[in-house]
């Protein structure tokens, strides 16, 4: 039922960053092949890894690290306020808070596995629970009231087990409750050539076909969709019980499903044309690389993130290649990404006098970055992208 269409060869965990000491230790890899689900639409790895190697006490990404994904959560924020004034919500995979801070205390719980990041939103007072989110925890924080809003950020692409999630899910949420999950698009995974969207810890990339399916099981409807600019194109799914008239199916969501079939995300052929184009991009990104390192320019990379544990890793590029990585995050500095091994430094504004090309890792917030190395730019600093194909830009 479910067919490979893509093979990214064998890779580690994307967000295991090594440190200094174990530079040397053999690392552990798992072979990172991607699939359709003809019956469902479904596409995901086709091996997982258990989540307790992926999620735990060392989670090293923080969502409020960019303006950008502070300004996204703060602006759903205040319409969901509007829109829905919400009583109580549950959010599935809390993270640092950058959702949860937007709220007042009282009305809102974080449940959060990476026991790192729940101590943050704890420390700030807010409830959180450092579990996986399951029916047991589901039963024990609804014990006395339902949810009226459950939120869940990049987090179901995480998950694998979908009988558990939903119907822990259809137990907290109150008869009229809503449920908003928010995710990469395929579509633009697809149309991005965005192949770095797949890493053990992204299990699925949904389409809003697959979604509808997978709802289809726990009696749960989309009823309405946005596009959003986060994570290079995301959708935002409004979902609600099929009990519930309230909420009325918009008119995005059947657009969304017929832009989605235009495009052919119901068809195998679709996927093994993105295979084609994968190979390709690996071919022009080696040859960029190539062409940079023997013209013996200082080449950097900038946003040491999970997708680049991808890229560099299938198209076998190293730290011959990129001298190391500028990353504003505190956990990830002075370790080395996963496989390529190239070092991670403390984030200074890009000099020209420095550095002359910069691989943009973090190219979901090409706009932010540009914003801020304005200057650089402007004195002739370049950037490579493989985003939608690769090049210097
Ligand atoms: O789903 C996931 C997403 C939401 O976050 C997780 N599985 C893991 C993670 O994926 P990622 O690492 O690919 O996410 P980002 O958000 O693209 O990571 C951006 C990285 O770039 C962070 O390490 C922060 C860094 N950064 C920076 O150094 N300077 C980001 C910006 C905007 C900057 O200006």
């Amino acid at each position: 039922m479910i067919k490979k269409f893509l093979d990214l060869g064998y890779q580690p965990l994307a967000n295991s960053y090594i440190s200094k000491k174990k530079l040397k230790d053999k690392e552990n890899k798992f072979k990172l092949e991607v699939g359709f689900n003809s019956k469902n639409y479904l596409v995901s790895i086709l091996k997982t890894v258990s989540k307790e190697k992926m999620f735990n006490k060392d989670y090293p990404y923080k969502s409020s690290e960019s303006n950008t994904m502070r300004k996204s959560f703060k602006d759903l924020s205040n319409k969901i306020k509007k829109k829905f004034k919400p009583k109580f919500i549950i959010e599935i995979g809390s993270n640092d808070g950058a959702f949860i801070k937007n709220f007042n205390r009282k009305s809102i719980v974080g449940v959060e596995p990476c026991i790192n990041l729940a101590q943050i939103t704890k420390q700030k007072k807010y409830i959180t629970y450092a579990e996986y989110w399951n029916q047991k925890l589901s039963k024990k924080i609804t014990k006395n009231k339902k949810a009226d809003l459950i939120y869940s950020a990049n987090t179901l692409s995480h998950i694998e087990n979908f009988n558990e999630i939903f119907k822990a899910i259809n137990n907290a949420l109150s008869e009229k409750g809503i449920l908003i999950l928010e995710d990469p698009s395929l579509l633009k995974c697809l149309q991005n050539v965005a192949y770095d969207q797949f890493y053990c810890e992204h299990i699925y990339v949904f389409s809003t076909l697959a979604l509808r399916e997978i709802l289809k099981n726990f009696d749960l409807e989309i009823f309405d969709i946005e596009n959003t600019k986060t994570h290079g194109g995301s959708n935002r799914y409004y979902i609600k019980k099929n009990t519930n008239n309230f909420n009325k199916i918009t008119d995005r969501v059947k657009n969304e499903i017929k832009k989605e079939l235009k495009f052919g995300l119901d068809k195998f052929s679709t996927y093994k044309k993105f295979e084609n184009k994968v190979k390709t991009s690996k071919i022009k990104l080696q040859k960029i690389f190539k062409e940079l390192n023997k013209k013996k320019l200082k080449v950097i990379g900038y946003g040491a993130t999970a997708k680049s544990c991808t890229v560099l890793n299938y198209c076998g590029i190293g730290n011959n290649n990129i001298e190391y990585f500028f990353d504003t995050t505190s956990y990830k500095i002075n370790k080395y990404l996963p496989g390529s091994k190239i070092l991670i430094k403390k984030y200074k504004k890009l000099n020209p006098n420095e550095v002359d090309v910069v691989y943009l890792g973090a190219w979901n917030f090409k706009e932010e970055i540009f914003n801020k190395e304005k200057s650089f730019i402007k004195n002739g600093g370049k950037f490579i992208t493989h985003v939608p194909y690769p090049k210097i830009i």
